[in-house]
């Protein structure tokens, strides 16, 4: 048994020398230090042996144990450091491909936005850019929106302080140009507006596009112009349209502009809610009431203006059905646009 001992202990210093890896130590330690390893099975037989015999060869397995067990935690010690500096020297690989920033874009609501607004220029109409936070003058007065009308509740408005809001819509910005500038006038009003309300189909904040053209002899047919082009060059040339008429505070007469349903093509389905049309805009001649508002006279101007919300429309070119989607920050949703 004590040549076998030794034996073993030789075998094993031989064996830990010639280990070169990490991934090699746990083999070396189940075949000489495991349960059923080498080193054990010798062991075993040492209750064969003398009792005279027992004392001398229990010390002496006792040494070669713990030598190799010495010896192994040594070399694991020099594998382990090794081949962590090795994995050191391997996280840059060079030979890989770079990794790329993924490529931004612009957000749906702006990338539509953009695109209404350039088909009103290129229809000769500026852009004139306001502020969010507005007098009551500008949002509701000025527009022939009365004190006691219903757009003027506190569950709409959002109120700072008693006579300053957030706008509710893009056209305060309107009336300040009608009231600094003479016409003829083509002006367009991109921006955030703000109406308190959230649900699938509103949010607190949203975007709308609002325009006026002002002029002498403007009339219904001009407004039906426009607004002919603007959706077809929006949703394509052989898209059904109809004026439907309407009511709104600052025109007279008023419509609504609606297209055939881009979904069901006018058959009539879900999103149309079996109408077979969807609304997109709302216009109408300027009120002679808001001209004399801004100091035009009437009896010489006359214009069209019009207002639309781009979620909508962003809406129904995409066929989202929640407007919420557009802010929750979502890159799954909004890498699709
Ligand atoms: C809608 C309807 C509209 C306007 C907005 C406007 C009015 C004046 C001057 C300049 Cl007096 N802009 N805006 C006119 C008619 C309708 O919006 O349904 N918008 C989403």
């Amino acid at each position: 048994m004590e040549q076998e001992l030794l034996n073993l202990q030789n075998e094993a210093r031989g064996n830990l020398n010639q280990l070169t890896e990490a991934g090699q130590l746990e083999e070396f330690r189940i075949r000489y230090l495991g349960r059923k390893g080498l080193f054990s099975t010798i062991m075993r037989e040492l209750s064969a042996a003398s009792p005279e015999e027992r004392p001398r060869l229990g010390q002496l397995a006792n040494s070669v144990r713990a030598e190799i067990e010495q010896l192994f935690d040594e070399k694991k010690t020099t594998l382990d450091n090794s081949s962590s500096r090795a994995q050191g020297a391997n996280a840059i690989d060079l030979s890989l491909p770079g990794r790329y920033p993924e490529r931004g874009r612009l957000h749906p609501v702006t990338q539509i936005m953009t695109e209404v607004c350039s088909i009103f220029e290129a229809l000769g109409f500026s852009v004139a850019e306001g502020p969010d936070v507005e007098h009551d003058h500008y949002n509701f007065e000025a527009l022939n929106i009365p004190a006691h009308h219903p757009a003027r509740d506190m569950h709409d408005t959002f109120y700072v302080s008693e006579s300053i809001l957030l706008r509710t819509h893009t056209s305060p910005m309107q009336a300040r140009i009608m009231e600094s500038k003479q016409p003829p006038l083509r002006v367009i009003a991109p921006g955030k507006v703000y109406r308190c309300d959230s649900d699938i189909t509103h949010t607190p904040m949203f975007h709308q596009v609002e325009g006026f053209l002002v002029d002498t002899k403007v009339s219904f047919a001009d407004l039906k112009g426009i607004l002919t082009v603007f959706t077809q060059k929006m949703f394509g040339e052989e898209l059904a349209l109809r004026f439907r008429p309407s009511f709104f505070p600052f025109t007279e007469p008023s419509a609504e502009v609606d297209i055939a349903c881009v979904i069901c093509g006018g058959k009539g389905c879900r999103v149309c809610k079996q109408t077979g049309w969807l609304e997109i805009l709302g216009a109408g001649m300027i009120d002679p009431e808001v001209f004399k508002m801004v100091g035009y006279d009437p009896e010489i101007y006359s214009g069209f203006a019009f207002g639309l919300g781009i979620e909508r429309i962003a809406m129904l070119k995409y066929g989202i059905n929640d407007i919420r989607l557009y802010y929750e920050n979502d890159l799954r949703f909004l890498s699709q646009f």
